[in-house]
C-alpha cells in the first residue's frame, strides 16, 4: 500500500537533508525570485565592480572582462531565504571575495554591498572573507539570469539570502555596521538562519 501513496507525498527527503534545514524553514526545488524593485538590465560593457573606502575613495575596480579574467570557483551550497524557503545543493560559479580584497589594505570591520537599483546590505568583513562569500556570475552551469541577479550577485550562503545582494556593483568598507535596505526596514542586522535571526530583536 505504501508504494501507492508515496508518489503523492512529493520527493522523499534523505535523513541527512533535514539536518541541513535551519529551524522554521522548508525545502523547495523551485528557485523563487524575490526582488524589492524592477530587475535592472545592465549590459556588461557598462558594468564594473569596485571596492571603495567609507569616504568613497576607490580602492580597486574591475571591468567585466577584468573581473571575468580573475580566478573563479564553482561552489555547491545550501541557501536559506527569510521567507522560509531553503534550497539545497545550489551550484554557482563566482570570484571569491577574498580574491577581490586581496590587494586592498583594509582595516574595516564591516562592508556594505551596493547594487544597480540602489539595494544595499551590510555584513561583517569576516563573513565575506575566509572562503565564505563570492561574487557569482554563473548558476547551474549557465550565466546568472537577470532575475536572480545577473550579470553578478553577491553569494553569502551561510546568512539569510537577503544578504546575497543581486546586481551587485561593489563593496564599501565600513568602520561600523550600518543597516542596509532590509535591515533599515526591520530585518536583523546579521541574519544567521541557524539562530533564526529574521527581524530586529531575534
Ligand atoms: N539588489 C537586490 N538584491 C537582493 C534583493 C533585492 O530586492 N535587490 N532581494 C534579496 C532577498 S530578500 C532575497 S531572498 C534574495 C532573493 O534572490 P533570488 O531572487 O535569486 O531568489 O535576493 C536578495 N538580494
Ligand atoms: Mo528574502
Amino acid at each position: 500500500m505504501d508504494y501507492v501513496t508515496r508518489g503523492f507525498r512529493g520527493r522523499r527527503r534523505e535523513p541527512d537533508e533535514s539536518a541541513r534545514v535551519p529551524p522554521g524553514q522548508y525545502l523547495t526545488d523551485d528557485f523563487p525570485v524575490l526582488s524589492a524593485g524592477p530587475t535592472p538590465h545592465r549590459p556588461v560593457a557598462e558594468w564594473s565592480f569596485a571596492v571603495v573606502a567609507q569616504d568613497g575613495e576607490q580602492l580597486a575596480r574591475w571591468s567585466w572582462d577584468e573581473f571575468r579574467a580573475l580566478p573563479s570557483e564553482t561552489v555547491t551550497v545550501d541557501i536559506h531565504c527569510v521567507t522560509k524557503w531553503s534550497k539545497l545543493d545550489t551550484t554557482w560559479e563566482g570570484v571569491s571575495v577574498d580574491t577581490l580584497l586581496s590587494d586592498v589594505e583594509a582595516e574595516a570591520g564591516y562592508v556594505t554591498a551596493f547594487c544597480d537599483g540602489g539595494y544595499t546590505t551590510n555584513l561583517p568583513l569576516e563573513d565575506v572573507t575566509g572562503g565564505k562569500a563570492w561574487v557569482a556570475f554563473g548558476y547551474d552551469g549557465e550565466p546568472l539570469e537577470p532575475e536572480h541577479g545577473g550579470p553578478a550577485r553577491l553569494l553569502v550562503p551561510h546568512l539569510y539570502f537577503w544578504k546575497s545582494a543581486k546586481w551587485v556593483r561593489g563593496l564599501r568598507l565600513m568602520d561600523e555596521d550600518e543597516p542596509g535596505f532590509w535591515e533599515e526596514l526591520g530585518y536583523h542586522l546579521y541574519g544567521d538562519p541557524w539562530r533564526e535571526q529574521r527581524y530586529w530583536g531575534d
